[in-house]
């Protein structure tokens, strides 16, 4: 009987995505196997289906093939989980969807230069990781395409010194957040934690040099990583903690600072992403269904000039962005009008405001596995 039988997990142990999903069925406690990308199937049935070299895919149990760590969530947030990942107040339901956009796509440049600006002291690690992945043959390419990446996603010789204190800093609120609580708004993680657990797990919680940092500057953290990636609730360190988020759609006051810190970050360089994605819309009208770029392989329809804590980047714009920060906007959305000008006052003085892109005539949709356009919003 198909509903018997495992999900099948195609993905890689040291993959930033295949971490955010792996933890989502771990800790809900459904029934999976993880296939390497070098099983034939993926190659002859998966591939095609998805229609580009991507990880995690998750295949059901009925030969459904879900690619997109969001909408794998999505799939078994809409059946019922022991441990619902999405709030259902609007304030932590917006803050989760930016915190979940801060791991686990602007921590892509603190994830990928302690991966590969490191690679003396991580060699012998990150080829059996990659080699154990993807075979011998396709280890080499993999990982010479993945260092390759470093300059467009903003890490330069003028910002590693910012991203490596980053890092740092965010250790240390973190630190001071896990000795109250277990997860980001509480008691069980919400899709806060799974977007934050991508970079946090594969990378900096596994690698040599960044796990260092964070076990010799950040236990709490580390035990965090740990309960992520563990069956169930992981929560021996907080008795009678309860299982709920955070009372009130109030926000635990240790993660304020944390918050201020994601602004710090991801601010201008989102604005400036944002901009440049009206600009292109504007002047390329693309059609409504059209994918977002030309190569499903590309991520990026172009490049912006920006800073990441002063320093000057020139970084990739992905619209991938707006499909995950649009969830934010729905939430605003669908308030009443008294109350979306509370909670966008809320989001001002917590300095994400402008993270929650409104105001737009055009979404990011996902059809088939991959990211189209929307013009008819
Ligand atoms: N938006 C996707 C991103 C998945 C992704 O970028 N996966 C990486 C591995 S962690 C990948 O397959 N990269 C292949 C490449 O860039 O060539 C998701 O959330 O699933």
């Amino acid at each position: 009987m198909a509903g018997t039988l495992p999900y099948t997990l195609y993905g890689a142990s040291h993959s930033l995505y295949t971490g955010k999903a792996r933890c989502y069925l771990r800790n809900q406690g459904i029934d999976y196997v993880e296939v390497p990308t070098s099983h034939p199937d993926f190659a002859a049935r998966i591939l095609p289906q998805i229609g580009r070299g991507i990880i995690p895919v998750l295949e059901t149990p009925d030969g459904v093939v879900i690619q997109d760590t969001i909408d794998i969530i999505d799939f078994f947030e809409a059946q019922g989980v022991p441990y619902p990942a999405y709030p259902t107040t609007p304030l932590q339901s917006v803050v989760a969807v930016i915190i979940e956009y801060f791991g686990s796509q602007a921590m892509l440049k603190h994830a990928m230069h302690y991966r590969w600006s490191y690679r003396d002291e991580q060699e012998a690690f990150l080829r059996h990781a990659f080699v154990s992945g993807s075979g011998e043959a396709m280890a080499e390419k993999i990982m010479g395409r993945m260092n390759s990446y470093l300059p467009r996603l903003g890490v330069n010789e003028q910002s590693v010194a910012l991203i490596e204190q980053s890092f740092e800093r965010l250790l240390d609120l973190l630190e001071a957040h896990f000795a109250v609580v277990p997860y980001l708004l509480g008691g069980h993680p919400s899709i806060a934690d799974y977007g934050l657990i991508g970079p946090m797990f594969a990378h900096l919680g596994r690698d040599p040099v960044p796990l260092g940092i964070m076990q010799r500057r950040a236990p709490r953290v580390h035990r965090w990583v740990e309960r992520m990636t563990a069956p169930g609730l992981d929560v021996v360190e907080y008795a009678g903690c309860s299982a709920d988020f955070w009372p009130n759609d109030e926000l635990p006051p240790t993660l304020l600072p944390v918050l201020a810190h994601i602004s710090a970050d991801i601010f201008p360089e989102l604005t400036d992403k944002l901009a440049y994605l009206d600009q292109w819309v504007a002047s390329q009208q693309p059609a409504d269904g059209t994918p977002v770029t030309d190569k499903p392989q590309n991520r990026h329809i172009g490049m912006v000039n920006t800073q990441f804590r002063g320093a000057e980047i020139e970084v990739g714009v992905e619209p991938y962005l707006l499909f995950l920060l649009q969830r934010a906007t729905d939430v605003v959305r669908a308030q009443s009008d008294t109350a979306a000008s509370a909670l966008t006052r809320q989001l001002d003085e917590l300095g994400l405001g402008a993270a929650v892109p409104l105001g737009r005539d055009y979404r990011v949709e996902r059809i088939n596995n991959l990211e189209v356009w929307r013009r008819d919003v």
